[in-house]
């Protein structure tokens, strides 16, 4: 639906969950993607194979190895894009972290890297990359992966929901600087997504129940239910939307009672 060709794409964690979703409709639209690993491990187990299925598909793509929250290791990133590719036009940041955590007992090391991970890593994947696109001269595309819990709350979740108000607010303030550039800034807030980052969460029967009956369209999402929100962000249709936020969450948020 949405014509991507031409265009290079950085999916962050994209090996896996939502991001590998989002890696293969990128790819399916006809971008070159590049996807990225936290480690050399899961580069090597996961996004390879994220890779493989984009070249059996006959598109182009390549596993780079960074982990988000490391400033040196975001810049190689980058380089190695332009090394490949020769430009870079898609950031998708998309990686992130929530080890479910009691409050009271919320380890400061553990608050640190929830912080580092989600929105330090944002801001240093997009301004690694928004250098890039200012310097190309083309404009650009950046998109978040927020969460619903930008605008509510979670009881084991407090390390983590202020880093997803943290990037949609990040995404607002970008608009403006990237704006003139041609380069559009949006966030994307996801509902409840079966992935690893809630497995233990969501095999609790209860819980299951709770959000089966909560979500009006009646079920959790699956990471192609954020893919195709953000190929279009990612697309010209796009090009007036700036600084706007897309929940995503089959009616999830709207339903209070
Ligand atoms: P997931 O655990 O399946 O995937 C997370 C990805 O992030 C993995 O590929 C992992 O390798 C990567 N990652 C973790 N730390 C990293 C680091 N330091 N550097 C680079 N990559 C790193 O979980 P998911 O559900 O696919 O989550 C993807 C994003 O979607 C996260 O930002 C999450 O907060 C957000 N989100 C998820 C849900 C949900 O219900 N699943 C809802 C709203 C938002
Ligand atoms: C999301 C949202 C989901 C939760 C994941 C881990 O942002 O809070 O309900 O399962 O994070």
């Amino acid at each position: 639906m949405f014509d991507l060709t031409g265009k290079i794409a950085l999916v962050t964690g994209g090996s896996r969950g939502i991001g590998r979703g989002i890696c293969l409709r990128l790819a399916e639209a006809g971008a070159t993607v590049v996807v990225n690993a936290h480690s050399a491990a899961s580069r090597n187990e996961h996004a390879a194979d994220v890779v493989s299925a984009i070249e059996a598909g006959g598109g182009r793509a390549l596993a780079v190895a960074a982990d988000v929250s490391v400033k040196a290791e975001v810049e190689a990133m980058i380089a190695e894009t332009i090394a490949t590719f020769g430009g870079l036009d898609i950031l998708v940041n998309n990686a992130g972290i929530c080890p479910f955590h009691d409050f009271l007992t919320m380890p400061e090391e553990l608050w640190d890297r929830v912080q580092d991970v989600n929105l330090k890593g944002v801001f240093l994947c997009s301004q690694a990359a928004a250098s890039q696109m200012v310097a190309q001269g083309r404009g650009g595309r950046i998109v978040s992966i927020s969460s619903i819990s930008a605008l509510v709350g979670g009881g084991m979740q407090t390390h983590y929901t202020p880093t997803k108000a943290g990037i949609h607010s990040f995404m607002q303030s970008l608009a403006i600087v990237l704006g003139p550039h041609g380069i559009t800034c949006n966030s994307v807030l996801p509902g409840t997504i079966e992935t690893d980052i809630n497995k233990d969460d969501l095999s609790d029967p209860e819980k299951r129940a709770y959000f089966g009956k909560r979500i009006p369209v009646g079920r959790l999402g699956k990471p192609d239910d954020i893919a195709g929100p953000v190929v279009f962000l990612a697309s010209e249709e796009a090009r007036y939307v700036n600084g706007a936020a897309l929940l995503v969450d089959g009616g999830l948020y709207v339903n209070l009672q």
